[in-house]
Parts: structure tokens; C-alpha cells; sequence
């Protein structure tokens, strides 16, 4: 059998020609690591997300089709809402004369798995020997379309080598997936229609969303349709149908096609299951299908975000990659739901949306493409009453986000208990539901990055105001009044090594730049559009609260950079023990601290487990001196173990920022393996959003240097030393501009009708409309 041999598990340059740098690709079959590329090479279009697991199965598969917002809730009350594992469409199971197609028997001659980024497809070339001793070649490809979001279409193709082919196939649905052992859905009908479409309805257990799934098969034989004999087959939540076409000659090929759709009573023009198996029975072939699906990727993602890198190959194929998952795990047709941390590649953190969303993802939506910004914004503006219950339930005022999110109506749904304490044996309780408070801050935030990169006054008129204020209502209640200043007690910063910390700075600092935001447009209502305030004021209480963010946050207090410029992360860290980070920060998987110390013991120590300091001075720059960033990157770098996938590249950035272009381009290398690396084990529960949306950050905002500080835009390039161009758009109140950096020159296109002011190198300048601007 192929397996692990000498050489690397993915190649990144098996693209050449136009595909060059456009695919990874998998050289041999391990049944160990399985779910690595399941969720690497996942496929979907913000509607659902289908893990890459192969039609025929295997024992350590985790096979998942989410579909994004259809969140249900298990029954007892240590369960969470969680975004259930849908029915499996992708299933088959073929017999070739007698033996069972499995890549654990027989012999694996040739095995290439590739994910096509440019298409969205993704293949698989076998060559295999079976225990009988006969050879055959199979070829599978499919994609989940992106111009039609309910579909997945599948292709196999299967020429016998050695000698002629005796086939059965065995495919269909199959319900009884599960969330790790949980089963979120009720039994529905079966039934299949015409001998040709199979479907299988399903209804969540206690959100009681109607799911209707179905799938159809066509055979050609060298060209020719041919209709096998067939056999229906229903279980408990399963209908599959056996097919047994007439012999297959040696050296012929008989192709199989799989098309199969789900639909939701979430999707906005649901009526019932018979409207949906309409619809479906009129979706057209696979090569139709194809057509059009290509197209979709075609205009609506690659040539909106032309992003180009010259220089090093790996790096112009990493922000494809970030930016075909960026499009895959985000519902942008429907601003009820938002972007889980896995997006919809995996069960991790149960389809939840974190501040991953608006301070990691969001800003590449913000730049590149607004409206769908506008739509994940929205997605918090309607949550607003789940937070306002949340404030309240806790003796706050105004609006108190979740730390994790679901429906919007649900409030708070961090599950309490987590992983195992390697001292008590018992589980470790999360804290983050109940004090990780900065979320409400970073959502304030990105609401005003997007008004002012986009200037969108509809959508602030209508939902930014209101979330800005209402967020700072909660913070004048949640601030807590120590002798003649205000403090915020108990809490866990994004370092989340440290639980019930006093005065968090990142958090101090946020909570502080929300109310003065919150008085800023306050006052600016007062003068322009005082009908909008009277009737927010009349909502949230604003006149009174006027007074309060002004008192409070003249007082609140802000940690101040010590002796040495270092920021305290908050009250006691830098009075904790130093302990030699070496083995950890060199171990193969994160959090192998863990395996030496309880959760308690490092509480007691200097490490801090992602971007904490750091992280608010990337956000807050302008706040803080050059020697205050130097001082404290210099002081908890070495600190900080990079247990998060979110704390590279924002490290990354500010190494940028302090003109160390080495240290910024190392931090992005690791940023960007941290899914596309060589660590089969790295991404089993699902891909890593906000990584991913911190790539496009780093090559943007890091090494392309865009910035918007106070209201203005900033371009001050950090290229790499290895990079021989960078160019990448980004819209700026509603102008495009085109960005081309290279080591001599800075050229901008602006394809708008408007001219476009900013700040270039420290020098300000206009580019005119529809028109370039070079620099030299
Ligand atoms: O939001 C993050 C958090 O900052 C670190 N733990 C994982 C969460 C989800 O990605």
C-alpha cells in the first residue's frame, strides 16, 4: 500500500500553467490523518460547508455537511446550541467484482487528492489493486456549487484494467450522522420518485427546522447513458439504492454522476419539501452545473479580489486559500447568521461566531467587498435583544454580547465545561461566557471601521448608531468605581491563560474607546440628525447615559507603560513567576503546556497564550509610541506561546509596524500554515477562520501597510524581502482602488468617478478619478 513515504503529505505545486499556484494537493492516503484534509480541502459557499471525507467510508472519518444558521439544541442542560451535522449526500460505496472499493485493502498503486481553488472542485485520481488482484483506475471530482448554494454534485469515473467489470453501486442519504454522538434530527419521510430522485426529510429536534434532502444518479457507459438495474433500499433515517449496470469491458469507463440538494425552512423562499423537490428536479447536469459554478468563482470571487503575490510561490497559493475559505464559511446571503470559528468546515466550537468574526474576518469584508460587511454587521444589530437579556441577566444595562453566538434570539451559548484538568481530573470550566466582556468593544469597533471605510450613513442610521451607544450603556454599567476612578474587575482578556484578572488593558482600553465613540456621535446627532437621537434616546436612555460616559470614562483607568514602556497586562501579571517557555514554544502541537500544568498554575505565571498587549496596539495604534511597541513586542513575545491560532498574525502586523520586515515575514510563514502547513493534526475539528481572515490582514494591512487611523486612510507598504510585487484592491467610500507595490514603486488605479485623498509614505495625495498614480 502508498502510504507515509519520504516526501511531504501536501504539495503546493502540482498547479502549472494557468493553475499554477492554485493547488494543494495531497500525495498519499493515510487513514490516520483523515481529518486534516477533510477540513482543508472542505468545500461550500456560505450556504453549506462539506467536509472533504472520500465517497467510500473509512473508521476514523469525521464526515460533516453543515448547513450555516440551523442551529438546534440537544436535550439536558449541559448541552449548547450547535449547528448540526446534516444528512451525508455524499456517500457511495462501490463493489468491483466482489471486492469492497477501500483504500485500507488491496494495494494503492497510484493516489493524488487535489483541491482546485480556482474551480472549487476537488479530485481524486486512484489507481488500486484489489485483494483479487485486479487493477482498476477511478477518477472522482465533485463541488458544492456556488450559483446554486443548495447543491453538490459529484462525478466518478471507473475503468477495470485487468480484466471486465462486475459493478455495484450502493448510494444515497444518510441521515444518522451526528454530532460526536449526538443526533440533532427527527425522522422524516423517505421516498424515493420516478425510480430516479431519493429524498429524505429530516426536522431538528428542537428548533424544529424542516430539512429536505435529495439525490440523483445518471450512468454513461463510454459516452453512452445506460439505466442500471436498480434496488430501493430504507432504514431508520437512511435511503440508499443499490445499481448494477450490465458488464463493463476491460479498458471501457463508465462514469457515474451524483447530484444532490438540500433545502431548509431557513432558506428565505422555503414553502414546503414538495416546492423544494421542484426545484430540485430541475437542476441540470453536472456539466451544466460545472458551467456555472466555475463562472460564480470566476466573477464574484476571484476577479472581485485579485489579489496578486510575486515572489514566493507558497504565499501567492496561501491567500487563495485564505480567500476561498473566506468565501466558503460565509452565509452572505442572509444577515441572520454569521461566521462560525471553523467557518462550516468541522464541529469545533459548534458553528459558533466569536469576536473572530469582526475583528479577525471582518476586515477583509469591510475592504473588499462592503456589502456582505454591512450583512454580518447586521447580523449583531439584530441580535441586539439576545444581549440586552444577557446585560440584564448579569444586573447590566444596554447591550452585553455573547462571547459565543447562535441564533440571534439566544444570548449566551459558551458551553461551561471544557477540556480535562491533568491535576483534578475533572473537566475545566470555560469562564468566557460568563467574563471574556471585550466582545462587546471589538463589535463597536468594527462597526465604526466599516462606516469609516465605507461612509455607509444608511446602515449607520439604521443599526450602527444604535449599536454603538447601546454598547456603550453597557459599559458605563459594567464599570465598577474604585476610590476616584472606575475600574473593570474579573475578567479574562483574549489571553485566556488568565481568568478573573483586574484592569485587563486590552479591555480597558476598548471599553474606554467605545464610550468615547458613543459621545463623539452623540454629540454629532445632536447637530445633524437630532430626530434619530430623540428616538435612540427614548430606546437606551441616552441623555442620562450622555453623562455618565463622559463622567466614567474621563475616569475609567487605562494602564499606563512602566519604567521600561511595558504595559501591564493587567493588574498582577508582570508580579508573576517566569518559567522557560523553550519546550512549548517548540512543541509540535499547541497547548502542550497542558500536559505539564493545570489551568490554575498558569494563572500564576507570566505566559500569556495569544495577542493580548499586542493585539490593542495593533487596533488602537496611534495611541501608543513607537518605543511603547517595541518595548512590550520585546517583553511578551517571548512570553507568548501562539496557543491561538488568532496570535500570529496580528504579531505579524505590529513586527511590520516596528519595521522588523524579517521577524513580520517568519510570523506570516507560520500564520500560514497554521491550515495549509505540513501538521496532518493541525485542523481535524475545522479550519481556522480567523487565521484565515488574518492572512489577507497580514499581506494587507501588514505588508501592503493599509490603515484607517482617526477617519483617514494610511498606505505605508512593508514589502518582503522576498516579494517582488504585492497588488491587491480595496474600496475606500465606495471608490476601487487597485493597489501594485514592488520595491521601487507604488502605483494606484482608481477605477471610480470620484477622487480619492490619503496619506502615502506620510505624504498626503490625491488620486484623481478614474485614474493612476505612481509614485518615483
Ligand atoms: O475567539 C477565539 C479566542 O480568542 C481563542 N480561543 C479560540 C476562540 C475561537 O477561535
Amino acid at each position: 500500500m502508498l502510504l507515509k513515504n519520504q516526501h511531504q503529505a501536501l504539495k503546493y505545486d502540482t498547479g502549472s500553467g494557468e493553475l499554477k499556484n492554485w493547488q494543494i494537493t495531497e500525495t498519499y492516503f493515510d487513514p490516520e490523518t483523515l481529518g486534516k484534509v477533510e477540513a482543508v480541502f472542505s468545500l461550500g459557499n456560505g450556504y453549506m460547508g462539506l467536509r472533504s471525507a472520500t465517497e467510500e467510508r473509512y473508521a476514523r472519518e469525521v464526515r460533516g455537511n453543515f448547513i450555516a444558521g440551523t442551529f438546534n439544541k440537544f436535550l439536558g442542560d449541559k448541552e449548547v446550541t450547535e449547528l448540526p451535522n446534516a444528512a451525508d449526500m455524499t456517500e457511495m460505496s462501490f463493489t468491483l467484482n466482489g471486492d469492497t472499493f477501500q483504500l485500507t485493502d488491496g494495494e494503492i498503486l497510484h493516489f493524488d487528492r487535489t483541491l482546485n481553488l480556482k474551480d472549487a472542485t476537488l479530485s481524486r485520481t486512484v489507481h488500486w489493486r484489489s485483494p483479487s488482484d485486479d487493477e482498476y483506475k477511478l477518477i472522482f471530482t465533485r463541488f458544492v456549487s456556488l450559483a446554486n448554494k443548495h447543491i453538490i454534485a459529484q462525478k466518478v469515473a471507473i475503468t477495470p484494467l485487468s480484466r471486465n467489470l462486475t459493478l455495484k453501486l450502493h448510494s444515497g442519504i444518510n441521515g444518522q450522522m451526528t454530532n460526536t454522538g449526538t443526533q440533532h434530527f427527527k425522522e422524516g419521510v423517505l421516498r424515493l420518485y420516478d425510480q430516479k430522485i431519493m429524498k429524505l426529510e429530516a426536522h431538528t429536534t428542537e428548533s424544529n427546522i424542516d430539512f429536505a434532502h435529495f439525490s440523483r444518479h445518471a450512468f454513461t457507459l463510454e459516452n453512452s447513458v445506460i439505466t442500471p438495474k436498480n434496488t430501493i433500499f430504507m432504514d431508520r433515517r437512511k435511503i440508499f439504492t443499490t445499481f448494477e449496470p450490465e458488464t463493463i469491458q476491460q479498458n471501457e469507463t463508465i462514469t457515474i454522476e451524483k447530484i444532490s440538494g438540500v433545502y431548509t425552512s431557513r432558506d428565505k423562499d422555503w414553502k414546503d419539501a414538495d416546492q423544494a423537490l421542484a426545484i430540485f428536479a430541475m437542476t441540470p447536469n453536472y456539466d451544466s452545473l460545472f458551467k456555472a459554478h466555475r463562472k460564480a468563482w470566476q466573477t464574484t470571487v476571484w476577479e472581485q479580489y485579485p489579489i496578486q503575490i510575486e515572489g514566493v510561490d507558497f504565499d501567492q497559493l496561501a491567500i487563495r486559500f485564505a480567500i476561498y475559505h473566506l468565501t466558503g464559511m460565509t452565509p452572505a446571503h442572509d444577515n441572520r447568521m454569521n461566521i462560525g470559528a471553523k467557518g462550516l468546515s468541522g464541529e469545533g466550537y459548534k458553528g459558533h461566531a466569536f469576536w473572530d468574526t469582526e475583528i479577525f474576518v471582518l476586515p477583509f469584508f469591510t475592504t473588499s467587498n462592503p456589502k456582505i460587511a454591512r450583512q454580518l454587521l447586521e447580523y449583531r444589530s439584530l441580535s441586539i435583544p439576545g444581549a440586552v437579556r444577557k446585560a440584564r441577566d448579569n444586573n447590566y444595562e444596554g447591550a452585553m454580547f455573547p462571547w459565543e453566538s447562535a441564533w440571534l434570539e439566544d444570548g449566551e451559548v459558551t458551553p461551561v465545561w471544557g477540556a480535562a484538568d491533568i491535576i483534578t481530573g475533572e473537566p475545566t470550566k470555560i469562564w468566557s461566557g460568563f467574563i471574556e466582556q471585550h466582545i462587546t468593544a471589538d463589535i463597536a469597533f468594527a462597526v465604526w471601521q466599516y462606516y469609516q471605510f465605507t461612509g455607509d450613513q444608511d446602515f449607520m442610521e439604521k443599526h450602527g448608531y444604535e449599536l454603538l451607544f447601546a454598547t456603550a450603556v453597557f459599559w458605563q454599567s459594567r464599570l465598577e468605581k474604585k476610590d476616584d476612578r472606575y475600574e473593570i474587575t474579573g475578567v479574562v482578556g483574549p489571553d485566556e491563560y488568565k481568568e478573573h484578572v483586574d484592569n485587563n488593558a486590552f479591555t480597558n482600553y476598548m471599553a474606554h474607546w467605545n464610550l468615547e465613540k458613543a459621545i463623539q456621535y452623540y454629540d454629532l446627532l445632536q447637530q445633524e440628525n437630532p430626530e434619530l437621537l430623540a428616538s435612540l434616546s427614548a430606546k437606551w436612555d441616552l441623555q442620562s447615559n450622555y453623562q455618565k460616559w463622559r463622567e466614567k470614562a474621563a475616569k475609567l483607568y487605562l494602564p499606563q507603560p512602566n519604567a521600561a514602556l511595558v504595559i501591564p497586562q493587567d493588574d498582577t501579571y508582570l508580579s508573576k513567576k517566569i518559567i522557560d517557555l523553550t519546550p512549548y514554544k517548540e512543541a509540535s502541537q499547541v497547548g502542550a503546556l497542558f500536559l505539564d500544568y493545570n489551568l490554575d498554575q498558569v494563572n500564576d505565571m507570566q505566559i500569556t497564550k495569544q495577542a493580548d498587549v499586542m493585539i490593542l496596539l495593533y487596533l488602537l495604534e496611534n495611541e501608543f509610541s513607537p518605543d511603547v511597541k517595541q518595548a512590550n513586542w520585546d517583553y511578551y513575545e517571548p512570553k507568548t506561546l501562539h496557543d491561538s491560532s488568532l496570535s500570529r498574525a496580528t504579531h505579524s502586523i505590529l513586527a511590520s509596524d516596528l519595521g522588523d520586515k524579517d521577524l513580520a515575514y517568519s510570523m506570516f510563514e507560520k500564520a500560514s500554515r497554521i491550515d495549509l502547513g505540513q501538521n496532518m493534526k493541525s485542523s481535524d475539528a475545522g479550519i481556522h477562520s480567523a487565521s484565515i481572515g488574518g492572512i489577507w490582514q497580514v499581506v494587507v494591512n501588514g505588508f501592503g501597510g493599509v490603515r484607517m487611523l482617526d477617519g483617514r486612510l494610511y498606505v505605508h507598504p512593508h514589502l518582503p524581502e522576498k516579494w517582488t510585487e504585492l497588488q491587491f484592491p480595496i474600496y475606500w467610500k465606495g471608490a476601487r482602488l487597485h493597489m501594485k507595490i514592488t520595491h521601487d514603486m507604488i502605483e494606484i488605479t482608481n477605477t471610480s468617478n470620484k477622487d480619492v485623498e490619503f496619506v502615502l509614505n506620510g505624504t498626503e495625495i490625491v488620486v484623481l478619478a478614474d485614474s493612476t498614480f505612481t509614485t518615483n
